[in-house]
């Protein structure tokens, strides 16, 4: 019983930040991403009788530890849902390269379950695969649709309706991102940790949850229209809200570097020039920038030369999870 999928990473332009509960993982905010083409894990997953216990290679390493517990947790929850009880032998190779700030957890659970279900035989409608993704990873539950899709907060208990919708498809519109990769480390608090602390501690928390529902209207209006100013706008006021939550936190923290404000400033420069482009920003100090595709040279050229940049990632509108 085997299954191979791939899927891709996806940027969020609304951010998913705060759970509500934290073990089936639900959010207290909904959230908007764009699925990228440059970045995506392939997952085989094989079910049979004749495994004793699961087994996972990454990139052909044997994988233990943590990384295999949280794969074996989520197999649980595919072998609970299919009322079977085999092990699995996963094996994912991942073109996400950690250094360009990318979670490798969105395209990492998304591809496994999608492939994880397929192998033992559930055919589950996208909706409810998100909704089994969302388990393994929140912002992965994005990544079952090309293109651009929400997740879906939901209000129930039990998590039934927290899962992602299509909102456009990556033909929908040419909107491109560039991973602007630096040089310099920083010690990191997992996104994980950030937003637990954010939201047991920031008084500007609650800030962040009330200006949610405008910039997802405002946001979703500006796709349907193409309207670049629009999306970029929305997208780079939600990045300064969720990092400006950080600050208010106990202990305090953020994400950025001088480097990460030297790009962000640059951006700003380059608009003030009439070149738009607009930044947003997860997790981590790397910036993402977006633009539209007559502007990728001098985009490309300009964050080049900014000193502590290492490198430069361009990406277009990826699809969804796909069976090979
Ligand atoms: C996002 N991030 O919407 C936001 C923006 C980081 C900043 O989703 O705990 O790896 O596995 O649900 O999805 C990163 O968090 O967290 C994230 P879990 P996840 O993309």
């Amino acid at each position: 019983m085997k299954a191979t999928a791939k899927a891709h990473t996806n940027i969020a332009l609304i951010k998913y930040w705060g759970k509500r509960n934290e073990s089936i993982i639900l959010p207290t905010n909904s959230s908007l991403s764009l699925t990228l083409d440059g970045f995506y894990t392939t997952t085989t997953v094989d079910f049979s009788e004749e495994y004793t216990k699961d087994q996972f290679t990454l990139n052909e390493r044997p994988i233990e530890g943590e990384q295999l517990r949280r794969v074996t947790g989520f197999l649980d929850l595919i072998r609970q849902h299919a009322g079977k009880s085999l092990h699995a032998a996963v094996h994912s190779v991942n073109e996400v390269p950690t250094a360009a700030g990318f979670a490798s957890s969105a395209s990492g659970f998304a591809a496994l379950a999608a492939a994880g279900s397929k192998a033992i035989g559930l055919d589950l409608p996208e909706r409810e695969l998100s909704a089994l993704t969302r388990q393994g990873s929140g912002s992965a539950c994005r990544s079952i649709y090309g293109g651009f899709a929400e997740w879906e907060m939901g209000t129930k208990e039990d998590g039934s309706d927290s899962y992602a919708v299509p909102i456009a498809p990556a033909e929908h519109w040419d909107l491109r991102v560039a991973a602007v990769v630096l040089s310099s480390k920083m010690k990191k608090v997992s996104s994980r940790t950030g937003m637990k602390r954010t939201v047991e501690t920031s008084p500007f928390y609650q800030g962040w949850l009330d200006s949610i529902p405008a910039e997802m209207n405002q946001i979703k209006e500006g796709i349907k229209e193409l309207d670049f100013e629009k999306v970029g706008e929305v997208a780079e006021a939600n990045c300064l809200k969720m990092h400006a939550t950080t600050l208010g936190a106990n202990p305090p923290f953020t994400y950025w570097h001088d480097t990460t404000m030297t790009v962000m400033e640059t951006v700003r420069e380059m608009r003030e020039k009439g070149i738009p482009a607009y930044f947003t920003i997860d997790a981590g100090p790397n910036v993402k920038v977006l633009y539209l595709p007559e502007n990728e040279e001098v985009i490309k050229n300009t964050l080049r030369t900014i000193p502590g940049v290492a490198d430069i990632r361009l990406s277009r509108p990826g699809q969804g999870v796909t069976y090979l």
